[in-house]
């Protein structure tokens, strides 16, 4: 009996055990419709295997779990056809990529169940590795419909940027072979398979305890005994990942969230926070026939994470794990057997040099904010001049550590609280640890960076920028910007104002909503009510009163019409 027990005990452990060869997800290089590569994303629910002889509920790009791998090149035009066959609504934004803000994909983008959106640009960023990934705001940080709900499910896709530089540099780029995607995120699984969102309670936020490397449990890669290039993207909602080799050897990153770097930098640890990327190139020509493991040294990393409450740290904060197992094998035939030491040129922007400065001080409340306000849709943080180049100082004032983005052009990194800036991080970012105060009580942690605001003005779709750890980012530690011209954009028709000339009232409104007409404007009218795609809601030639509460959360454009006169304004619903 009790050796029946043990074998099945044996059996079991070794199924969970077990190592599982490492999905690559598919390389999309799209189709060509004239001069524009053109990319169709289906949003869409299904179920994915991760354990033996059991499923769990998720959602994908195109499949059932995570996306196909995006290929693009700089100078590229490109469509992307982006449909929700969710029953929520959702939206998709380009993490990384410099595109107009109503191509953006923040949480103003909403695509409802069954509608496509197409995402139009050229495409202006250099070679690196970019993602995308829904955006959706929720009512409240641990509802599914939130950017964190349904990147947890699965809703997640690596980009790749190649340009005329990375054409002339000889870095393996065989993708699967000796160029390798690596998507890396924690998940926990209950006792029918499905994902577990909150094992810890106390922390706002979905950590896992388990490991997923391209949606692979258990990974191992067969690979070659040479020259590698892992393009690493950190898609956890909110883990913080210290990346390095059981065998402690050094690898060299090549590139961080937004371009190569000037030189390789050689390190034996890599910390990524969550959206940030890193390329890195692993020399395993000496290594045929054994096993390597990529780790995470979490427990180095566990003081800087957070201090001040230590029971929200967990098992993969306080314990060195595998990520992924790595089985040499024999070189293929052409081997890159170096990489090139000039990458890229980087001219760094000079402080002095900035038109503007602004501080941004994250606290984690409650409620979770930016400079003491959580974001609020109806309300535009920031304006910023077109052409401004600006010093941007991140404060943390919590007891824990966040990952900062901002949307559009990636910035520079010109000094942080914890130490001089290191090599891997003086090239283009868009992600950047904010450390909290060390040690503990020393004040506030902070990181200062340089970003310039070119190409695209709108005033009404905004940017975004907040902590990527999702559910922070759900909560409320957001905002809004937009860029203006100032030599040209007209702001005020747009405004809430007593210039305007019709008000709406209540505005952001929840049922419904009342429209105060001028004088001017009191027969033969149109009222019209637009979402932010453009798309026609309503349209009405009599009332002044209408009835919203079915229209989703969102920005909407109110316009009011006659022969004369057109007028159009803000409609927030909430
Ligand atoms: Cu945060």
């Amino acid at each position: 009996m009790n050796k029946v027990i043990l074998i099945f005990i044996y059996l079991f452990s070794s199924i969970l055990n077990a190592q599982n060869p490492l999905f690559i997800p598919p390389l999309d290089t799209g189709y060509w419709n004239g001069n524009v590569r053109t990319f169709n994303l289906n949003m869409q629910d299904g179920n994915t295997q991760f354990l033996s002889a059991i499923t769990t509920p998720t959602s994908g790009y195109n499949g059932s779990y995570l996306g196909p791998t995006l290929y693009i090149r700089k100078n590229d035009n490109v469509e992307l056809n982006v449909t929700n066959l969710l029953n929520e609504v959702t939206t998709t934004h380009w993490h990384g990529l410099h595109v107009p803000a109503n191509m953006d994909g923040g949480p103003m983008g909403n695509i409802l169940p069954g509608n496509t959106w197409t995402a139009s640009f050229k495409i202006l960023n250099q070679a690196s590795t970019f993602w995308y990934h829904p955006h959706h705001k929720p009512n409240n940080w641990q509802d599914s419909d939130g950017t964190g709900g349904q990147v947890f499910r699965g809703l997640a896709g690596m980009i790749i940027v190649e340009d005329g530089n990375t054409d002339t540099l000889s870095l393996p780029n065989t993708y699967g072979v000796d160029e390798i995607p690596l998507i890396i995120q924690d998940r926990a699984f209950g006792s029918n398979g499905q994902f577990l969102e909150f094992i810890n309670p106390l922390f706002i936020g979905r950590p896992g305890d388990t490991i997923l490397v391209n949606g692979t449990l258990n990974a191992e890669l067969q690979t070659h005994a040479q020259l590698i290039r892992f393009r690493i993207l950190n898609a956890s909602n909110t883990r913080t990942y210290y990346f390095g080799f059981d065998d402690n050897r050094n690898f060299d990153q090549i590139g961080s969230d937004g371009g190569l770097l000037e030189h390789p930098v050689s390190l034996n640890r890599l910390r990524l926070s969550p959206a940030e990327r890193a390329e890195i190139v692993v020399d395993f020509s000496n290594d045929q026939g054994q096993i390597i493991n990529l780790m995470s040294y979490a427990n180095e990393l566990r003081n800087i994470l957070l201090v001040y409450v230590p029971q929200l740290l967990d098992k993969l904060d306080t314990t060195n794990y595998q990520i992924l197992s790595f089985n040499i094998v024999a070189p293929t035939s052409n081997p890159i057997t170096s990489i090139p030491q000039n990458l890229n040129t980087i001219t760094p922007y000079i402080e002095l040099n900035a038109d503007s400065t602004r501080t941004f001080t994250l606290d984690n409340g409650p409620p979770m904010s930016i400079n003491g306000v959580s974001l609020d849709m109806s309300v535009i943080n920031e304006e910023i001049p077109l052409g401004n180049l600006e010093v941007w100082t991140i404060i943390n004032s919590s007891g824990t550590s966040h990952p900062f983005h901002v949307h559009g052009e990636p910035f520079q990194v010109l000094s942080r609280s914890d130490g001089p800036v290191p090599d891997n991080e003086k090239g283009w970012k868009d992600v950047v640890f904010v450390p909290l105060a060390w040690p503990p009580g020393s004040g506030n942690g902070w990181v200062k960076i340089i970003k310039p605001f070119n190409d695209f003005t709108d005033s009404i779709f905004t940017y975004m920028y907040h902590c990527h750890i999702l559910e922070h980012e759900d909560a409320g530690m957001m905002g809004q910007y937009i860029v203006v011209d100032t030599a040209t954009t007209v702001l005020p028709i747009f405004e809430n104002s007593i210039n305007t000339p019709f008000s709406v009232y209540p505005n952001p409104a929840k049922n419904s909503i009342w429209v105060n007409l001028p004088d001017e404007m009191n027969e033969n009218y149109i009222i019209e009510i637009k979402n932010s795609l453009g798309q026609l809601m309503l349209q009405s030639k009599r009332e002044l009163s209408f009835d919203i509460s079915s229209f989703p959360q969102g920005l909407y454009l109110i316009s009011i019409q006659n022969k004369n006169v057109k007028a159009t304004q803000k409609l927030i619903i909430q």
